[in-house]
């Protein structure tokens, strides 16, 4: 009874996104539970893994990156621009906090930058069979986008990784973990693989009633904040507070 009613609930699901023109999958990707909020917002946020590696897999580990502004890809309208963060947030930098929760993962970490910021997390020893969902629980501390700039939205791009097997890099494929990266060139695009260049976002939008765009910038400009492919080397393995590397093997 309990499957007749889910498959039932599934064929619903599938005929909402056929209506809608939007893939199956796109339910079911590792996205962020809120995914856009107004700047001067503090939000309680999970990153919500949408689906295991498949049928048989355990999801037994993932691994959160978020762009640590300092040598971040920018974009301006979706072309890469020479400006840093500075210019379109007044608060960039120790945004992401992770909230404690072992329900699922008995361990995890954040990660932090030489200054001391955090610049994202992992999570470890727990499994998430195929056909469940599970929530990784953060703070999004309230950001503030610059006055005096045009930016009428500020898009932060995540690398996240969901991991099943833990292998050398060299061992990456569709089955063994997910990839949802941005592809810049780092060890960690996942080139080939299901999630390939589709990582999870979070956008932060002006607020125009307190902090309105001058009239000079017209309907102002789309910014992205994306980490570096050094970042992503750097940041997207699995250390524990000794300094042992968990993932990938090395
Ligand atoms: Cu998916």
């Amino acid at each position: 009874m309990i499957n007749k009613k889910f498959k039932l609930s599934t064929q619903a699901a599938v005929a909402v996104a056929l209506l809608v023109g939007v893939s199956q999958s796109a339910f079911s990707h590792t996205r962020l539970d809120i995914p856009t909020v107004v700047e001067g917002v503090r939000v309680t946020n999970n990153v919500v893994i949408g689906h295991s590696c498949g049928e048989g897999k355990n999801t037994i580990a993932s691994t959160v990156v978020f762009p640590d502004g300092a040598d971040s890809i920018i974009k301006v309208n979706g072309a890469p621009s020479n400006d840093t963060i500075d210019t379109y947030v007044s608060n960039y930098g120790n945004l992401f906090q992770k909230i404690l929760d072992h329900s699922v993962y008995e361990s995890e970490d954040e990660k932090k930058d030489a200054n001391g910021n955090v610049v994202g997390f992992w999570v470890k020893d727990g499994k998430m069979p195929e056909g469940y969902t599970v929530y990784l629980p953060f703070r999004a501390s309230a950001m503030f986008i610059e006055p005096t700039s045009c930016a009428r939205s500020v898009k932060v791009v995540l690398g996240i990784a969901d991991i099943c097997k833990v292998t050398p890099i060299s061992g990456f494929v569709d089955g063994v973990l997910e990839t949802w990266t941005p592809a810049v060139g780092s060890n960690y695009d996942g080139v080939g693989l299901g999630g390939y260049n589709s990582p999870a976002t979070y956008t932060v939008t002006r607020d125009a009633t307190n902090n309105p765009l001058d009239a000079a910038c017209g309907d102002g400009v789309d910014v992205e904040i994306i980490p570096s492919a050094a970042q992503l080397n750097r940041d997207m393995p699995i250390k524990s507070s000794k300094g042992k590397q968990y993932w990938p093997k090395h």
